[in-house]
């Protein structure tokens, strides 16, 4: 048995889940439409969608995994007993923006939807769960993208602090620790999901993601003294796509386009952390012919309104090589890597690296010096129920231990770490893929991937083994 008791006595154990993957109800109470709201499954053209919005408003899809889910927005309590069950001192969920404001640009918040996440929030209070409440999650209402053009559009700054202003002072008493955007550098590889943008047929569309992304920075340090003003004791962060990218080989060339690639993500949080664009930003604008559209004051809000911690969500490392003929993009993933032959992956082609999470740790710690929050991490398996009800996920026991083994040794390194939630801790809609199938949960949910079953929850195996890793605050993994 291990003896890892290096975990600080307040750590945050808990699991992440997202509105848009869970609750359902897409239409009840008011809600508008969110973007996956007009996303089918993967097998009917799921990334053709993503790729090009368009598509969603032309044609209507038989069958739209978001609309029912796994009714979260029913079955809440439930769940979050269960939760409760294994330990968790926190429950990483977020607001969904149509849901307060179903257009976006409302004259008045609508009531319902804010009386809905009230409850939740109680509700994970009664159990001792701390809310950790991501405020756009892949989720910027479809009414202003179709009406504005999405985070292209400079107005949406302040619909969003709108929506902020809304949030923060309703629940100023019930959360303290919020992330700004999810995965803030997924703008620039599934723009629908992170800006609510269609970038087909632009001329230039990198000029528009990096004006959509200055935006989001801009709306998220106004966000930040926002939250300050309301509640001096709210904890604001920013949320990074993070696993480090490694070289192919020790050809200096393939060093570099390694750091390269490392760049596209921390532009995002060096802006969010360190108050300014990073120096090589400079070069990269020009070389891209990216021109930024300033406001007056931007540069200002942005120094003076840093965020207070980084959470970040890992999955794999990466790889890459300088040689275009080498760097092919492995199947099923929506960062280019190259396959690590050192590293085993998912049945979805996600590659397996726990040591990777140490190294992240240590790379974002060193470069900010900021707290750290591991907001998701987790594997997407297929589940076998047996004949009995049982299901015995020791694949993803033995994935979570190795990263929870590593996220202890980054401790002992020297990084502070305020906790832990692993992805989809109750079994939820993918957003790659739509599917049920590809499932994160330590709670199953009886859902197929054409909506079928009774969506009843069950305990998996790893229930019982997350509850005995929280009970020791990580001494038995
Ligand atoms: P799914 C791609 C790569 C890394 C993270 O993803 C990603 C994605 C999007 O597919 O998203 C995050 O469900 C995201 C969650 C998402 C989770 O990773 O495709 O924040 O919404 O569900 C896992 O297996």
């Amino acid at each position: 048995t291990e003896k890892n008791t290096t975990f600080p006595k307040n750590f945050l154990w808990g699991g992440a889940v997202a509105a848009n993957q869970c609750e359902g109800a897409y239409l009840t109470d008011g809600k508008g439409l969110s973007p996956v709201d007009v996303l089918p499954d993967a097998a009917h053209g799921r990334w053709d969608v993503l790729a090009n919005p368009k598509l969603a408003m032309e044609k209507t899809f038989d069958f739209y995994p978001s609309h029912e889910s796994i009714d979260f927005y029913h079955r809440y309590k439930e769940d979050l007993a269960l939760m409760a069950e294994m330990g968790f001192k926190t429950f990483r969920t977020s607001i969904c923006w149509a849901r307060i404001f179903p257009n976006g640009d409302d004259q008045a918040p609508n009531e319902a939807g804010l009386k809905f996440y009230d409850d939740l929030f109680d509700e994970c209070l009664k159990h001792g769960m701390e809310p950790l409440i991501t405020i756009n999650h892949f989720d910027t209402p479809i009414a202003l993208m179709k009406n504005y053009g999405g985070w292209k559009n400079r107005q949406l700054i302040d619909f969003y602090l709108n929506y902020c202003d809304v949030i923060f002072k309703r629940y100023k008493d019930k959360v303290k620790y919020w992330l700004t955007f999810n995965e803030i550098n997924m703008l620039l590889h599934i723009p629908f999901f992170g800006g609510g943008i269609d970038i087909v047929g632009e001329e230039h569309p990198e000029q528009i993601k990096y004006q959509a992304a200055h935006h989001q920075l801009v709306a998220s340090a106004k966000a930040t003294q926002l939250a300050h003003e309301i509640n001096p004791d709210f904890k604001i962060g920013c949320m990074l796509a993070a696993g480090t990218t490694y070289p192919n080989t020790c050809n200096p060339k393939d060093v570099w386009a390694a750091l390269e690639a490392d760049r596209e993500g921390y532009f995002f949080i060096d802006v969010q952390a360190r108050g300014q664009y990073p120096s090589y930003s400079k070069r990269f604008f020009k070389e891209n012919n990216i021109q930024l559209e300033l406001a007056e004051g931007d540069l200002e809000v942005l120094k003076n309104h840093p965020v207070d911690f980084i959470s970040f969500s890992y999955y794999s490392s990466r790889l890459t090589s300088a040689d275009p003929e080498v760097n092919q993009k492995t199947e099923g993933n929506v960062f280019a890597s190259l396959k690590n032959p050192y590293l085993e992956a998912s049945e979805w082609g996600w590659q397996i690296d726990p040591l990777g999470l140490r190294t992240t740790m240590n790379a974002i710690y060193d470069r900010y010096q900021k707290p750290l929050f591991i907001v998701e991490n987790g594997l997407g398996a297929v589940d076998q129920v047996e004949a009995d009800g049982s299901i015995n996920d020791d694949y993803r026991i033995d994935y979570l231990r190795e990263h929870v083994r590593e996220m202890g040794e980054a401790i002992e390194d020297g990084v502070e770490c305020w906790g832990y939630t692993p992805w989809g801790c109750i079994d939820l809609v993918s957003a790659g893929s739509g599917e049920m199938k590809k499932r994160y949960g330590f709670i199953y949910v009886d859902r197929d991937n054409d909506g079928n079953g009774t969506l009843a929850r069950s305990k998996k195996k790893s229930f019982d083994w997350y509850q005995k890793v929280i009970g020791s605050n990580g001494a038995e993994i």
